[in-house]
C-alpha cells in the first residue's frame, strides 16, 4: 500500500468539455480520411468519427476511474478522511457512474458502426453519425452530475495530507495551541507540508526527519485530539480511531506555561482520554514551551522548546528508539525488501520447478 498523492489526482473536465473534446478530435480525424470515391469516403469518414469520439470519451472517463485511488486499497486512516471530505458511498458510486458511461458509449458506436456498414448511401453514414453523437451526448448529460461532483471533490481530496504507510508516522496530539505545530516545523528537516482535515477549518502540518535512510513522517492534529471525545461527531470519531493504526507513537504535548490557553487539568484529561483511544501505541508525553516555564518548578519529565531547541534532540531520539523497539518484533527476521543472499539461488530453483510441470 502506497501512499496516496492526492495532489496528483487530475483535473476532471466539465461535461461539455468531455464532449468538445472528443467530437473535435473525432473531426481532425475525419479530415485525415483518403479516399477518391466521394461514397466510400463519407463512409469511411463516419466510421472513424463515431469511434474516434467514442475512443476519446471512453479514455478520458477510464482515466478519471483508473486515477483516482480505489477506496479497497486506502489504509483506514485515509479511508476516514475520504468519508469525512466526500464520503465514501458517494465517491463509489460516481466513480462508477463513469466506467457505466464509458461502456455504454463504446457500446452505442459500435452499434452506430455496424450499422454504418449496412447502409447503402451517403446520406444514411451521415445520420447514423448523427444519431450516435446525439446519443453519447445524452450518456454525457445523464452523468454530468456525477462528473460536477466528482470535480468538486477532486478539489476536497487535493488538500488532504498523505502520509506514506510503509514509514513510520509520529501523531502530535495536545490541546489547541500547545505548540503542536511548532514542533513538527522545529523537528522537520525543510518546510513541513500543510494540509487539512475534513473535520476542521484549521490547517495541519505535516513533516519529516530522516534517520538511517527511514523517513519519520509527524503530522498534528488541530481539531482531532484536542477536545473531549464527548463532543465529536461519529466521523470524527471514525478518524481517530484510524489514527489509531496510522501512527506508531504519538507525543502529547502539554503546555504548562502561565499564558496556556487550556487550565493544566483540563489537559490532563485530555491526556488520560487519548490514552484510552490510542491504547495501542506508544505515547510520550511532553511539556511545550520550556523557554516559558519556571525552571526549578517544572523539573519533572521531559520539556522541549521549539523556539530555543531545548530537548528537541532527545525527543527524535526517543521516537526513534520506541518507534524501533516496537517494529522488531522478531530479532531474526530481516526488514521488508532487504536483499537477501539466497534470493537468486531460490528463484532459479523456483523456475526450474515451474518448468517441468
Ligand atoms: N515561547 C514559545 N512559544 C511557542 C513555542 N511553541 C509554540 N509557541 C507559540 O505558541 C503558539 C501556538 O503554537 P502552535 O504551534 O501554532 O500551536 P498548535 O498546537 O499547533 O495550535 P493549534 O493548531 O491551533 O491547535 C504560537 O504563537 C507559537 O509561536 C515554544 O516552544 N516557545
Ligand atoms: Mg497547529
Amino acid at each position: 500500500m502506497a501512499s496516496v498523492e492526492w495532489r496528483s489526482i487530475p483535473t476532471v473536465l466539465y461535461p461539455q468539455e468531455i464532449l468538445d473534446k472528443a467530437f473535435g478530435r473525432a473531426s481532425n480525424q475525419a479530415d485525415l480520411v483518403e479516399d477518391p470515391d466521394k461514397y466510400h469516403r463519407v463512409r469511411k469518414q463516419m466510421n472513424r468519427m463515431v469511434q474516434s469520439a467514442s475512443d476519446v470519451i471512453t479514455k478520458t472517463l477510464n482515466s478519471y476511474v483508473g486515477r483516482w485511488p480505489s477506496l479497497n486499497a486506502l489504509t483506514e486512516f485515509d479511508r476516514a478522511l475520504v468519508d469525512a471530505a466526500v464520503g465514501c458511498d458517494e465517491y463509489r458510486k460516481n466513480l462508477g457512474a463513469l466506467q457505466w458511461a464509458a461502456e455504454q458509449t463504446q457500446r452505442i458506436a459500435g452499434e452506430a458502426q455496424r450499422k454504418i456498414l449496412r447502409l447503402r448511401d451517403i446520406d444514411g453514414f451521415h445520420k447514423a453519425r448523427r444519431h450516435a453523437y446525439g446519443r453519447i451526448s445524452s450518456i454525457i448529460g445523464q452523468i454530468s452530475p456525477q462528473i460536477l461532483w466528482l470535480g468538486e471533490a477532486r478539489d476536497i481530496l487535493r488538500k488532504l495530507p498523505s502520509i506514506d504507510p510503509l514509514e513510520p508516522c509520529i501523531v502530535v496530539a495536545g490541546s489547541p495551541n500547545v505548540g503542536k505545530s511548532a514542533l513538527i516545523s522545529a523537528l522537520s528537516s525543510g518546510e513541513p507540508q500543510v494540509a487539512s482535515y475534513p473535520f476542521t477549518t484549521k490547517q495541519l502540518h505535516l513533516g519529516h526527519f530522516v534517520h538511517r535512510r527511514r523517513a519519520y513522517q509527524m503530522v498534528d492534529t488541530p481539531g482531532l485530539l484536542d477536545r473531549p471525545m464527548i463532543e465529536r461527531n461519529p466521523i470524527e470519531m471514525q478518524a481517530i480511531a484510524a489514527l489509531e493504526h496510522l501512527g506508531d507513537a504519538l507525543v502529547f504535548l502539554v503546555d504548562r506555561s502561565k499564558g496556556s490557553n487550556t487550565p493544566v487539568s483540563e489537559q490532563q484529561n485530555l491526556l488520560a482520554e487519548v490514552r484510552e483511544l490510542i491504547s495501542e501505541r506508544p505515547i510520550i508525553v511532553v511539556s511545550s514551551k520550556s523557554d516559558l516555564l519556571d525552571s526549578t518548578v517544572e523539573g519533572n519529565g521531559s520539556r522541549i522548546s521549539a523556539e530555543t531547541g531545548e530537548g528537541l534532540e532527545e525527543l527524535r531520539m526517543d521516537l526513534i528508539e520506541i518507534i524501533a523497539a516496537d517494529e522488531i518484533l522478531d530479532p531474526l527476521s530481516l526488514p521488508e525488501n532487504w536483499p537477501r543472499d539466497d534470493e537468486p539461488l531460490g528463484s532459479v530453483g523456483r523456475s526450474d520447478a515451474s518448468r517441468q510441470t
